[in-house]
């Protein structure tokens, strides 16, 4: 007899895109084994969780039976490959998506031991060698990858290792400006870590993405830091060698110079919700998920209502990186069922929040992840209410403001590039930052150290108050904060 152990299993999704019997498999797994939750996450995938460990094989044969599967969705290797979701760019995104799809099955460990530890099969000799990217000491630390297309940054490509920036002339795809060296994770009283912005060093065309995903991961392969693990990173190993040199080194591994960067432009990193028409005149709708997580409640029967539209849709479904999900590829002749499905199962009003509560992301945290220190996806929802108060009294309860909560500063949900940022101390206590840039471009930096819910509505009740009164037309919250001086006395969150 052992203890019932609990699991979290992460499914490998690239791009977020999955049809509609793989939701309808997913559903199932979640209802047999995963306490009839499904968790989208801040990457574009599901999680399930507290899967009993005699109840994994049959999760992950039942992911099997739609070609899912969980591979690299956790480890020192290449995680999951993001792609941008803007569904009125059907051509782009189909074509973007296939990029991603086959970046990630390149990158993915190609090891036997998968199918024979999960699916039980017989070991079969190889003569080429297993892993030709990872060899037989993988990476020191795990490798994020995403592709982006400009105006909207919603995968925030700065936080990713290595991201790709759509470059788009007359409506085509050029190629890639590419993008280094970005990550999120810090350690509390540790100076020598930090979250970083990736830095863009050149430009690709299409047809060498995979070639440079080999190239930048083979130079962090061999240059990362293996002795310690708080400085693994790709992006310490940039500070540390020198942003030049690791450029350089690329390009050699590459057999040729990157091209000039090109230019581009971001104006936000969040989901338009509601319905939208592609260019192909499909419809698609964005349905606002709080923190991603798909259960049922009494007055708002989530997995439910999305098991009942993927039996009757046709067409996919997107999980977007702000943790929300497209219903996507519905034919006009659909969109009244889709619709009233939408609303018997009470989740047409899910849109309808503030403007704060619609940008907000909260990782898991407390119950099931190991490293919270304090609560996030559960007390987030809640904090935004008594904010949401505050914007009311100022007329900004409309107003586009991003807050993202973690339970501890490993930064899951991105938190320091957001306009508020709190990161989990300890039970009810939190680091308070401000300033980040809308589209992901800056980081935020610390205002309040440790404090609680009392100090959190204080100090932003103060900062909002101004905001209202002398803010520009069209400023954000981040950028006012950072021009009203907040940020000048403060600590920074940048290296
Ligand atoms: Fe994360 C570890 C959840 C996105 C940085 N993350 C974890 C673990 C697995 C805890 C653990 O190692 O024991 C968490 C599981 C909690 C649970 O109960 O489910 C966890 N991370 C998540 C998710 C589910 C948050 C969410 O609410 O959506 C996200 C799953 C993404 C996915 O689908 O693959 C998630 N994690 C991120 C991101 C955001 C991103 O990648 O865009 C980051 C910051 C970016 C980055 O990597 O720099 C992130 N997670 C971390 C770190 C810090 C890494 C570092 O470099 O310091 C850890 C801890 C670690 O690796 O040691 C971590
Ligand atoms: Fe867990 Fe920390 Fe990640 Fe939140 S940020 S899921 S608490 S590791």
């Amino acid at each position: 007899l052992e203890p019932a152990y609990g699991f979290m299993v992460r499914v490998r999704l690239p791009g977020g895109v999955c049809s509609p019997s793989q939701w309808l498999k997913l559903d199932a797994l979640a209802r047999d084994y995963a306490a009839e939750s499904l968790r989208v996450t801040t990457r574009q995938t599901f999680q399930l969780h507290r899967v009993l460990k005699s109840n994994l094989r049959p999760t992950i044969q039942g992911l099997r039976d739609v070609l899912l599967d969980t591979r690299a969705a956790c480890g020192d290797d290449c995680r999951g490959v993001m792609c941008s979701v803007n569904p009125r760019l059907s051509t782009l995104h189909a074509e973007l998506y296939d990029i991603a799809k086959r970046s990630s099955d390149h990158a993915t460990p190609k090891t036997g031991a998968y199918r024979e530890i999960w699916y039980e099969e017989e070991r079969t000799p190889t003569a080429s060698p297993e892993e030709p990217l990872y060899g037989r000491t993988y990476m020191p630390r795990k490798f994020k990858i995403g592709f982006v297309i400009p105006p909207i940054n919603d995968i925030d490509v700065y936080a990713q290792d290595l991201g790709f920036i759509a470059i788009i002339e007359q409506g085509k795809l050029v190629g890639f400006n590419v993008a280094i060296g970005g990550g999120m994770g810090r350690i509390d009283r540790n100076q020598n870590s930090y979250p970083r912005l990736a830095d863009v060093v050149g430009f690709v065309a299409v047809g060498r993405v995979l070639s440079t995903i080999d190239a930048v991961m083979e130079v962090q392969r061999d240059y990362g830091d293996r002795s310690d693990r708080a400085r693994a990173r790709f992006k310490y190993t940039i500070d540390d060698k020198g942003l030049e040199w690791v450029k350089a080194e690329i390009e050699t591994r590459l057999g040729f110079e990157l091209g000039a960067a090109r230019p581009y432009n971001f104006t936000s990193n969040s989901d338009s919700l509601g319905w939208q028409r592609g260019e192909d005149g499909l419809q698609h709708f964005t349905l606002f998920i709080q923190n991603g997580r798909i259960t049922n409640a009494p007055d708002c029967r989530l997995l439910d209502g999305l098991r009942a539209i993927a039996r009757m849709h046709k067409g996919e479904f997107r999980v977007t990186p702000n943790q929300n999900l497209i219903i996507s590829n519905i034919a006009k002749a659909d969109r009244d069922q889709i619709e009233g499905l939408l609303r018997a199962h009470g989740l047409s009003e899910l849109n309808r929040g503030s403007g704060l509560r619609l940008n907000a992301m909260a990782c898991v945290a407390f119950p099931t992840c190991g490293l919270a220190m304090a609560e996030a996806e559960r007390y987030l929802p809640e904090l935004i209410t008594k904010i949401e108060e505050i914007l009311s009294q100022h007329d900004l309860y409309d107003e586009p403001i991003t807050i993202r909560m973690t339970g501890c500063p490993n930064g899951c949900a991105r938190p320091y590039i957001s306009d508020i940022g709190l990161t989990g101390r300890a039970p009810g206590k939190y680091n308070l930052y401000l300033g980040g840039g809308f589209h992901g471009q800056r980081l935020n930096k610390l205002v309040l150290e440790n404090i609680g819910e009392d100090a959190i509505l204080d100090k932003l009740g103060g900062v909002i108050a101004h905001y209202a009164r002398e803010r520009n037309v069209y400023e954000h919250f981040g950028d006012f904060v950072l021009r009203a001086g907040y940020l000048n006395t403060t600590q920074d969150n940048s290296p």
